[in-house]
């Protein structure tokens, strides 16, 4: 017999059957018994210990076949979850790039052994690569739809440019183009299924999000997730939304509601919203058994709703095909399946000299001196806003620098937008008439509103996973979010997108899918009363994340050169700013141009000495050399100082070059001392360094507690010039 067998998104050709033509209604079924029948050869791999991971989509496969056939792969975008298997099917994954990555091939092309089986990613059919946290992919889904609309109103920042991230992106955007994201039913009591509604609906997004409601998340039913047990009561009344709650199980159903959903989306009214009923006939995955926790009758009724079991009645009541062509299509399914097994097993495994390959950009390395730009001292030039003050030579705080620099690199590169909690001039535009604007808590950011409009310079929603995810979804496009994070103290909420998503883009997808967005974070205290939830350090947190670049300058100039790498770069980098720093006397320097760069893990001496080695950075920077001044006043005592200015990568070199010279080092910050990034490098130096020292490696930092309000004990836990001083005459005595 003759298959159809036509992709996602082709038009259907005759018309029978409530409206669906034969040959589509074979193909529905193909891809939904291929989709169960992969599943079911991936279980016997499983139990056979040939794969180590098996989760599976059947019962869900009538409403995912019904959303690919809605989509065009390769023109929408595509953020879906791990039950996915028939959407991935039907957009065109085939099953032998799923059996390559169950077995975890070299050449498994969406995370080449990386990920488990399920986790999709596909650069040509547009599945960005997805993680196993259930909810994340949604804020990237409504970043995606963003900047698609960005590029649309915006084509010529689509153009490539030389120098920076922009060389190695290829753009891709469709005015009418859709995001697609699903999730099951029990990932809706995540606050981000709600920050990616509130956004898609604000913004008027073209989100296409599918619930897939089998009623179980693992053994947690429904109604304990969702109050009420329907998730479409609780979110009826976002505006902007067109809404659909169908029979999951019946793919025509499936397919008319998500071609609703689509049109919707693609004429501008804004996002969708499908739930659709399903089953769950087999256990949550290969590691849980159902029937600890469903009782029997259920698991039964579930059964009788099993979507293929009905779609082949359909066919047959219908007389569309007859028990033996449905026999021969689902041998032939079956050996397809069996077939992309057994060629899986003869696929090259990854190579263990490979692990560290897309942990960072390999087409432009953040270190190298494409970023050693020369300071060109332009007066008179561009780049303050209206923080910026004197331009020119006259010297400018970190705050006036930072913002000039962004001010800089927005002018330059159309790509940019900068958006966070209050970091607009106003949100009602009108206001600007007559005000000054806010432009961020700090003021960092004033002024870029005015001057590059609302598209590129916004607030966000308070919430801050919303920030992050959404930053996410834009790099993945090939735009540059530079992000504001309001106080350090506040990370928390988005440290699943940077830890889970944000640093782990480029390495799971295998150099796929990069995200290279810029978290711009005030951190610290000295603030005099700035107290537990407004002086936070904590870097050492994300400097144990692979994949993610930690920069903390100490002065204006470095802040300037190292926002610009951190911009132009391909990776995604968190900038810590500290707050006592944004306006101190200490640091400040000339406008040095809109071309001044400095390359990452590049460390200064600032000051030299031979008699210990002093590595610090941030605010500590100020006070250790107050402490290296009066060592040498009051005690002869020649402190060297060496600010690393990016904590991942650092400096080794620096560091181990002083150290040589010096025997004696001590490793200074304002976090605290137990766990601190201290204890990493002065673990390194007593091992690598041994037998240079003469005494044992030191370190200062804070009292293992949390910064308290009242200045007399503020100023006893962070780390003071005399901590330093007393630790400097104490190591030379030794
Ligand atoms: C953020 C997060 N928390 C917990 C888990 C562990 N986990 C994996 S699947 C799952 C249940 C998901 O249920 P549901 O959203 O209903 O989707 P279903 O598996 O039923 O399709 C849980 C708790 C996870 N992957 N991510
Ligand atoms: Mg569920």
């Amino acid at each position: 017999m003759e298959l159809a067998v036509s992709s996602a998104g082709e038009p259907e050709t005759a018309v029978a059957s409530g409206g669906l033509s034969p040959q589509r209604m074979v193909e529905i079924y193909r891809l939904m018994f291929l989709s169960r029948r992969v599943d079911d050869r991936e279980i016997l791999l499983k139990r056979q210990q040939k794969i180590y991971f098996q989760i599976s989509g059947a019962g869900h496969e009538a409403l995912q076949v019904g959303a690919a056939l809605a989509m065009r792969p390769g023109y929408d975008w595509f953020f879906p979850y791990y039950r996915d298997r028939a959407l991935c099917l039907a957009l065109g994954v085939t099953p032998a790039d799923m059996m390559l990555q169950a077995v975890g091939a070299a050449t498994d092309p969406a995370s080449g052994g990386r990920q488990m089986p399920t986790h999709w990613s596909s650069r040509p059919l547009h599945i960005v690569s997805t993680s196993s946290s259930t909810t994340t992919q949604l804020l990237h889904a409504v970043g995606c739809a963003e900047a698609g609309r960005y590029f649309s109103r915006h084509p010529e920042a689509a153009a490539k440019a030389e120098g920076d991230y922009r060389e190695f992106h290829d753009v891709e955007f469709h005015g009418d183009e859709v995001a697609f994201t699903s999730l099951g039913e029990g990932s809706t009591s995540q606050g981000e299924f709600w920050e990616a509604l509130n956004t898609a609906s604000n913004q008027k997004l073209p989100v296409v999000f599918c619930v897939e409601d089998n009623e179980y998340a693992i053994s947690v039913p429904v109604e304990v997730n969702t109050p009420g047990g329907n998730i479409s009561k609780l979110v009826a009344n976002f505006p902007n939304f067109h809404f659909a709650e169908v029979d999951g199980t019946d793919p025509e159903v499936c397919l008319r509601a998500f071609e609703a959903a689509v049109a919707h989306c693609r004429a501008g009214l804004g996002p969708a919203f499908v739930h659709g009923h399903c089953v769950r006939p087999y256990s949550h995955s290969l590691s849980d058994d159902d029937r600890g926790y469903r009782s029997t009758a259920e698991r039964e009724a579930d059964a009788m709703r099993d979507p293929l079991a009905k779609m082949q009645m359909r066919l047959l009541r219908e007389g569309i095909l007859t028990a033996d062509e449905i026999n021969t299509l689902e041998q032939q399914l079956d050996r397809e399946a069996a077939e992309a097994a057994e060629r899986a097993f003869e696929a090259p495994l990854p190579k263990v000299a490979a692990i560290t390959e897309h942990v960072y950009s390999e087409d432009l390395d953040a270190t190298s001196s494409v970023f050693a730009t020369e300071q060109v001292l332009a007066p008179g030039s561009p780049g303050g806003g209206k923080a910026g003050g004197d331009k020119g030579s006259a010297p400018r705080t970190m705050a006036d620098l930072i913002n000039a620099c962004l001010h800089d690199e927005m002018r330059r590169d159309p790509r940019i937008v900068v958006y966070g909690e209050d970091v607009a001039d106003a949100s009602r535009e009108q206001a600007l008439a007559e005000v000054k604007g806010k432009g961020g808590v700090f003021k960092l950011t004033a002024g870029l509103q005015t001057e590059f409009g609302s598209e590129r310079v916004f607030n966000s929603p308070l919430a801050e996973a919303n920030i992050v995810g959404r930053a996410i979804g834009y790099a993945t496009r090939g735009m540059k979010p530079v992000v504001e994070i309001q106080f350090f103290d506040y990370i928390w909420p988005a440290m699943h997108q940077i830890h889970n998503e944000l640093a782990l883009m480029r390495w799971r997808s295998n150099g796929t899918w990069v995200s290279p967005a810029v978290l711009r974070v005030p951190i610290g205290g000295y603030l005099t009363g700035g107290a537990i939830y407004h002086s936070q350090s904590g870097e050492s947190i994300f400097t144990h994340i692979p994949g993610l670049r930690v920069v903390f300058p100490s002065n204006a100039l470095d802040a300037n050169g190292l926002l610009r790498t951190a911009i132009r770069c391909d990776d995604p980098v968190l900038f810590l700013e500290h707050k006592r720093l944004y306006r101190e006397t200490y640091g400040r320097a000339s406008y040095p141009g809109p071309e001044f760069a400095i390359p990452f893990g590049k460390a200064k001496i600032v000051r030299p000495g031979t008699h210990i080695t002093l590595v610090t950075y941030g605010a500590i920077v100020p006070r250790a050399l107050q402490a290296a001044q009066r060592a040498q006043r009051l005690h002869g005592i020649e402190v060297e100082v060496v600010d690393l200015r990016t904590l991942n990568p650092y400096d080794w070199e620096a560091i181990a070059t002083s150290i040589r010279k010096t025997s004696r080092v001590i490793v200074a910050h304002e976090d605290m001392l137990s766990w601190g990034y201290g204890a990493e490098i002065a673990a390194r130096i007593a091992d690598e360094l041994f037998e240079t020292l003469d005494a044992p490696v030191r370190r200062v930092g804070s009292m293992d507690t949390f910064v308290a309000y009242q200045p007399v004990l503020e100023e006893a836990i962070l780390p003071q010039p005399a901590t330093i001083l007393k630790a400097i005459v104490d190591l030379k005595a030794y």
